[in-house]
């Protein structure tokens, strides 16, 4: 008789131990999407993204990564993050501008002089702000990841100087003052999404872009352009973001699981693409005529959008502009 009721209770326990780990496992899924493919930092670092939420979150969290814009354009995923039917992507700033028009403000060329300034404003109070507002659309902005630092190539010519590029059809992200800037430099800018890119540069609908050296070499954009320079005319950030409606109904536990993650990943991302743009810059030197810009000669691109800010400076907002100024020179001073 006692040996049937201890039976009985272990079956029972049993029965509640598979019932409580089974209602763990896997209750929440995250789909994330990117335009880069996998084999940029970007994809590695939400690879990293992905372990750290899993193991932490008992596998409570599921995720699931897409890469090379196969969930969309950056566009897209962030209205898919709106309505909350996919839940994390991770876009350039320039494409956020239209959701929250403050972020136009690091777009503006030749703002970070180096990737320390950067992450010491992203990671300041106006960065922080200006995730803080992606909230009224939506959204919930978990950490600045990292782009990089863009440089032109194209299929015509080998500029050295913004004469050069006189008249080239250049893709820009879609966002006014990437046009505006190739305009003051006398190109022809046109904006498109980054999944048409490759194919735009092959069928010559566009002669150049312009990216990271990590993004021209690993999506062999080298394959069809044959010019390079390193205008680094403005720093790109990205924002890892997470659908609110999403996020709000995972329990406090799980949301602060997934914002530490973010921004270990962050760390995990800036330090891999640094590296990454580093040493594919050497590789595009066998593959591409790269051109090396003298600080004369980037000055004088330096000097060609500078228009840009006067044209904007009022739709951005003059105080968050000048505060930005104020931060990377207070950044600089320390050093
Ligand atoms: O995954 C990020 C891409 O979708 C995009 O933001 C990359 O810099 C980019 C571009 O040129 O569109």
């Amino acid at each position: 008789m006692r040996k049937k009721l201890m039976f009985s209770l272990s079956l029972a326990l049993l029965l509640v131990l598979t019932f409580t780990a089974g209602s763990f496992a896997q209750e929440y899924t995250i789909n994330a999407g990117i335009g880069l493919n996998d084999k940029s930092a970007q994809y590695k670092s939400l690879e990293y993204f992905k372990k750290l939420v899993e193991e932490r979150s008992d596998g409570a969290i599921e995720v699931n990564l897409y890469h090379s814009s196969q969930l969309g354009d950056d566009r897209e995923m962030m209205e898919a993050l709106q309505m909350g039917t996919q839940q994390m992507t991770c876009p350039s700033t320039a494409p956020i501008a239209p959701f929250v028009n403050g972020f136009k403000v690091f777009d503006l060329p030749f703002l970070f002089p180096t990737h320390e300034a950067a992450d010491y404003v992203l990671d300041g109070p106006v960065g922080q702000n200006l995730l803080k507002q992606l909230e009224d659309e939506g959204i919930v902005g978990l950490a600045y990841w990292e782009n990089g630092y863009r440089q032109l190539t194209n299929s015509v010519t080998a500029v050295e100087s913004p004469e050069d590029v006189e008249g080239l059809k250049i893709r820009t992200m879609e966002n006014p003052m990437h046009l505006a800037a190739w305009e003051e430099m006398g190109a022809n800018p046109t904006p498109m999404a980054f999944g048409e890119l490759f194919s735009a540069m092959q069928q010559g609908v566009v002669d150049g872009q312009e990216n990271p050296w990590g993004t021209i070499y690993l999506q062999n954009f080298y394959e069809v352009q044959d010019y390079t320079t390193n205008t680094g005319h403005v720093y790109s950030p990205f924002v890892l973001m997470i659908s609110k409606q999403f996020y709000d109904k995972l329990p406090t536990d799980l949301q602060q699981t997934v914002k530490v993650a973010a921004v270990e990943a962050k760390h995990h991302n800036r330090r891999t693409n640094r590296a990454m743009n580093a040493e594919y810059l050497e590789e595009l030197k066998d593959v591409m005529e790269v051109t090396i810009l003298t600080p004369e000669q980037k000055a004088e691109f330096q000097e060609a959008v500078q228009p840009v800010y006067d044209q904007f400076k009022e739709e951005i907002g003059a105080d968050l502009v000048e505060s930005v100024q104020q931060q990377v020179e207070e950044f600089q001073a320390q050093q």
